[in-house]
């Protein structure tokens, strides 16, 4: 029933271009959804597309961004894919893969156009090629157990005192920079451990690196 439907659309429309009727391009589309999955390097798009062709085709671009508008200079993606299939609704979704040694940067375009859309549409999508995104950052969590107390000052300042006996990790290091500038592991002085108490004492206290 929807196949005789759309038949009997497309020849409607076939008619009503060949007199003029309709301008010749009078399918739309949008997109409402770009994502990017770095598991999988899947990009996923979904949309809408009104007065979808019986055979609809689409062609699919990705490029990296510059000044707000496509970098033609990074086109990761291009492709046309034929006989698409377009929901009774005009829904539609579609996919294609990144991989990280393919891209360069953190925000691309996906551009979608096809048969019959006079404008393409684009948006933009996130890609991180950075690898696992940074941990919060818990300021003065120096043993990083997700907690900050007096355990963190102490430790702190065993590290002062005796480098090699705290173990402080690269994550602990990250939540030790409670000063404006960062400090290299060997800068750290008792003061750090005393504002990281003070902080455990008065929540309401703010580290260097807190203040505006
Ligand atoms: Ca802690």
């Amino acid at each position: 029933m929807k196949k005789l439907f759309s038949a009997l659309l497309a020849g409607v429309m076939l008619t009503a271009s060949s007199i003029g009727v309709y301008a010749a391009d009078d399918t739309t589309i949008e997109i409402k959804t770009a994502k990017y999955d770095k598991t999988t390097e899947k990009v996923s798009v979904t949309g809408v597309i009104g007065n979808a062709a019986s055979s609809q085709s689409l062609t699919v671009m990705s490029t990296g961004i510059k000044n707000e508008g496509f970098d033609m200079d990074t086109i990761v993606y291009i492709d046309q894919k034929d006989n698409f299939t377009v929901g009774a609704d005009g829904s539609f979704s579609l996919d294609f893969y990144l991989s990280d040694s393919a891209v360069k940067g953190n925000n691309y375009f996906v551009r979608v156009g096809g048969t019959g859309i006079a404008s393409p549409e684009h948006m933009a999508f996130l890609f991180s090629d950075s690898g696992d995104p940074e941990p919060d950052i818990l300021y003065g969590d120096v043993n990083n157990d997700g907690v900050r107390d007096v355990n963190d000052a102490v430790m702190m300042l065993n590290y002062v005192l005796n480098p090699a006996s705290a173990n402080i990790t690269d994550d602990g290091f990250k939540n030790a920079q409670i000063n404006e500038e960062a400090k290299k592991p060997n800068e750290f002085t008792a003061a750090d451990a005393s504002m990281i108490l003070k902080k455990v004492l008065d929540s309401n206290y703010n580290f260097p690196v807190e203040r505006k």
